[in-house]
């Protein structure tokens, strides 16, 4: 294992990380809040969001070999928010959100989506630097936003669990379930966006009840 007092003090190092994640998941339930209050079909479905532990961080930078000046580069997920969405137009519509906020900058965007991994996982991606107020002046933290609809992140948590036992070395019989899967998604995705004037006209009904 990777040696850690390359950080005095792990919880302190943590802390603006985590007040990141809060006031981040607080902005975006606000944009779905607004839109519904507005009687508009929310882009957003639900955010998750979580600061990634200190054994966590450095399984990934022994696995990714990263040296400890390079973490900040390397690790770029210490600070993570998952955006969930009903649709696959509703990633963009956030991703366009959020690319006009003035609250933080997007360093940079992972379309996994338009190009996804050979393991078949589908995400948008977004790399923010992310300011926070701390009590000794502002702060700017690197967060990772992934965006994705439910289908998506259904196949992605099945596929995380699974990694758990088999550490990205599955037997072939799975591998090709866990395509098959992704495949089974991504249509059920297009069948639902196809079908999404529908629903949304359903919900409003449903709503309106
Ligand atoms: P609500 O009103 O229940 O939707 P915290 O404990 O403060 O760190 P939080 O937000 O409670 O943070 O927990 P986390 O783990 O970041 O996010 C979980 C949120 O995702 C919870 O919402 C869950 O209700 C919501 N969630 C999980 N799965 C689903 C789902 O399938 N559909 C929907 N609509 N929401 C889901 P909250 O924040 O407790 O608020
Ligand atoms: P956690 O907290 O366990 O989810 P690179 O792979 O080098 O291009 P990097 O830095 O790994 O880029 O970032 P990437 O791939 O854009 O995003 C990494 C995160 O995306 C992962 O975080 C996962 O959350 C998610 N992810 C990427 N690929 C897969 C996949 O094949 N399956 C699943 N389930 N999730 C994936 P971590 O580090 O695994 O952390």
């Amino acid at each position: 294992m990777i040696e850690d007092n390359f950080i005095d003090d792990w919880s302190v190092f943590l802390a603006p990380y985590g007040q990141a994640v809060e006031e981040l998941k607080l902005k975006l339930k606000n944009i779905r809040k607004e839109f519904l209050a507005q009687n508009r079909h929310a882009p957003i479905e639900f955010v998750t969001g979580r600061v990634k532990t200190r054994e966590s961080i450095l399984e990934k930078m022994e696995i990714r070999k990263i040296n400890p000046e390079d973490m900040l580069i390397g690790v770029q997920d210490i600070a993570g928010i998952r955006i969930m969405c009903q649709f696959v137009e509703d990633i963009y519509e956030v991703a366009e959100l959020l690319m006009n906020r003035n609250d933080f900058k997007v360093l940079l965007i992972r379309d996994y989506i338009q190009n996804h991994k050979p393991s078949g996982y589908r995400s948008y991606h977004m790399v923010l630097e992310y300011p926070v107020q701390r009590a000794n002046g502002e702060m700017k933290v690197i967060v990772e936003v992934q965006i994705r609809t439910l289908a998506m992140n259904f196949w992605a948590t099945i596929e995380h669990s699974l990694n758990y036992k088999y550490h990205n070395d599955y037997p072939e019989e799975i591998l090709r379930r866990l395509e098959r899967a992704s495949e089974a998604a991504f249509m059920l995705d297009e069948e639902m966006s196809e079908i999404r004037d529908e629903i949304r006209e359903a919900i409003r009904i449903f709503d309106k009840k």
